[in-house]
């Protein structure tokens, strides 16, 4: 199985530094993700209308359901693929930087709302991930789990393997900030942002659907761009 893409199909697409891995959202001098517990953005909605609508809005909000946010530490990382596989794995971070690597620029969008264009990201697919772990025939989801409980997505395994689906380890130049997620998030940019667990420490292959955490509170399990529910 080799799922990447090359740079034809993908286009020369302008690297837009500007909205880029610095760009934190900052109300009133305290980052957004102290204050936002769900992706309504709460922090901000908070606020009176003149005053959001004079916030330099453009770019990320960080979102955490359960902060404070997970901490990255290389020697005790592990990245585990578990369930209907033949060989479950429980990868270190130095076995992670030994994947094969990929890159491209996709947009990202927020149901809520916002997006960022041109997001650069690096990582690996997870097609490779999947074949050394022996993927069994029986499964046909994958559940990715954050290591800020108690977020989960799912995705069928075909949507996994779509060829602009990967799980970045860096973002824009840089390594993953932990406030996006690191060491490791899942991309998958026809989707919906909340699909991309943050924190990523596991992905269990199953033979059914697991409710995602989003899912549980009323969003489309598939959700593509466009066509999903929102909420609003
Ligand atoms: N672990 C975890 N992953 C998560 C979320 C979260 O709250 N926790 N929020 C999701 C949502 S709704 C979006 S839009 C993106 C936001 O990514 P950012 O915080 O890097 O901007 O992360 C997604 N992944
Ligand atoms: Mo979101």
């Amino acid at each position: 199985m080799e799922h990447d893409l090359d740079e034809r199909t993908w286009g020369r697409r302008a690297f837009l530094g500007a909205l880029g891995a610095g760009a934190l959202a900052v109300v009133a001098g305290r980052p957004v993700w102290n204050a936002v517990s769900q992706p309504l953005n709460a922090a901000t909605s908070a606020l009176p209308d003149p005053v959001r609508e004079a916030l330099p809005f453009d770019g990320w909000r960080i979102y955490a359901v359960n902060p404070p946010m997970p901490t990255f530490e290389p020697a005790s990382f592990r990245l585990r693929v578990t369930g209907l596989v033949d060989r479950p794995l429980d990868l270190t971070w130095q076995d992670v930087q030994g994947l094969p690597r990929t890159e491209q620029v996709s947009d990202f969008h927020c149901v809520t709302g916002w997006s960022v264009d041109d997001v650069r990201w690096a990582g690996f697919r997870l097609g490779p991930l999947l074949e050394r772990a022996g993927l069994q025939p029986a499964a046909t989801h994958l559940e990715f789990v954050s290591l800020e409980r108690p977020y989960v997505d799912t995705l069928e395994i075909a949507q996994a393997l779509l060829p602009d689906v990967l799980v970045a380890d860096r973002m824009d130049g840089d390594g993953l900030s932990r406030p996006h997620g690191a060491p490791l998030r899942v991309v998958i940019p026809r989707m919906y942002g909340y699909k991309g667990v943050k924190w990523l420490t596991a992905i269990n292959a199953t033979d059914e659907p697991q409710v995602g955490y989003w899912e549980a509170r009323g969003y489309d399990t598939d959700a593509w761009i466009g066509a999903s529910n929102g909420l609003g």
